[in-house]
């Protein structure tokens, strides 16, 4: 694996480096709002005056209390979410002023309300479809009810030009955040897969966008230096992959870091936590909640059906990034991205003529052999 730089913080160091400065931040009056996925629009929180702080858990300690209630054979992010609020384990959920969820998948719908129990959980309606007649306005009506809500909840007014800048924050943090994972492109690899990873989680426990941004975009200028002056003009035979599918936060050791050290370089993401959500930005011209409506619909999940443009975005990382295969990463139980599998399987292999190796998974580390064993072979055929 390409070397870490000094001073590597990892995710859970990073999550716990955050417990301090989110408690300092709520006894200032600091309002926090809990999400859970993409699909919300946080440009809504920030207009509030709130920060958005993601939720979604990535260990397996918490999931023995969640299958007191919920079902073994479910995702291990929902049961793992579940399972820190319900032991009142995760600092970000107790300080959450109020949770907001969604109806992705079945398994985070129906979760949301038990959820509920607990601590107050505002689930907005996604529409199962972007090409269901209506689907738009459908969506768009759902960001006037959060923005109401966010209203009624604080007892305030979000303005259209608080959104505008929201907007307008949020568009230059994805701008930082795609030129970073855009380093990915630079072949030999300039940064090991492990890292644009880590370091995209783990930036959100800054709190600060503008913090944020500033630390990723002198990571950004580093990494290029450093490449241009030791590795441009070299050459490498290490494999390029790309990894897509479920969030890989909690299994990100096992298998990127596995892979990483096996030989390969991970140079791009089809992910939430990757390019997913960067590609395209909410259009700063239109009326505000049009422009987030729009945007809040196009993300590429696997929950949306029909889904063709993962494929084409998924067919341009594959040349852009210069990649020769593709792993795919399934939570167990996630039935939506496990279904669609098949299509990515197929359009990657019979259409951009690359390998492909899906992996289907959870938090526990009792299959860490029967992967290293598998990423082993899958690397022998490149
Ligand atoms: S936009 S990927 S964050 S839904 S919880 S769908 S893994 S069974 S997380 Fe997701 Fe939003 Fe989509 Fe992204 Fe499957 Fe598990 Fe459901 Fe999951």
């Amino acid at each position: 694996m390409i070397a870490l730089p000094k001073n590597f913080e990892t995710y859970p160091e990073a999550r716990k480096a955050g417990f301090l400065r989110m408690k300092a931040l709520k006894d200032q009056g600091q309002r926090v709002v809990g999400v859970f996925c993409s699909f919300v629009p946080t440009e809504l929180i920030y207009a509030a005056g709130a920060i958005p702080i993601g939720l979604c858990a990535f260990t397996e300690e918490p999931i023995p209390a969640a299958e007191a209630h919920l079902p073994r054979n479910l995702c291990p992010l929902i049961k793992a979410s579940y399972g820190f609020a319900l032991t009142d384990t995760c600092p970000y959920f107790y300080f959450s002023d109020f949770i907001i969820g969604e109806t992705t998948c079945d398994g985070k719908r129906k979760m949301f309300e038990l959820l509920d129990e607990i601590k107050p959980t505002y689930v907005m309606q996604l529409p199962p479809s972007k090409v269901a007649p209506h689907a738009l306005e459908s969506w768009k009506a759902e960001m006037v009810r959060l923005r109401r809500q966010l209203e009624e909840f604080y007892g305030i007014e979000i303005t259209d030009e608080a959104i505008r800048e929201a907007i307008r924050r949020k568009n230059h943090e994805r701008d930082v955040m795609l030129r970073f994972m855009e380093l990915g492109k630079l072949n030999p690899a300039a940064l090991s897969g492990y890292e644009i990873g880590t370091r995209l989680d783990a930036s959100a426990f800054s709190f600060d966008l503008e913090e944020r941004c500033n630390e990723i975009e002198a990571r950004t200028r580093e990494v290029l230096e450093s490449w241009e002056k030791n590795v441009k003009g070299t050459e490498s035979r290490r494999p390029r992959l790309l990894v897509t599918g479920c969030p890989n936060t909690g299994v990100r050791d096992k298998i990127i870091k596995a892979v990483e050290e096996m030989g390969a370089d991970v140079v791009c993401f089809d992910a939430c936590n990757g390019l997913r959500d960067k590609l395209r930005k909410v259009d700063e011209t239109k009326p505000v909640m049009d422009a987030l409506a729009e945007k809040y619909l196009d993300i590429t999940c696997s929950v949306m059906s029909p889904n063709p443009q993962r494929l084409t975005d998924i067919g341009d990382m594959i040349d852009q990034y210069e990649v020769d295969g593709v792993i795919e990463i399934i939570l167990q139980a996630c039935h939506t991205y496990n279904i669609e599998a098949y299509e990515v399987k197929r359009y990657v292999t019979e259409q951009k003529g690359k390998a492909y190796l899906c992996l289907e998974t959870d938090y526990s580390q009792a299959d860490k052999g029967q992967i290293a064993t598998r990423l082993g072979a899958f690397l022998e055929m490149l």
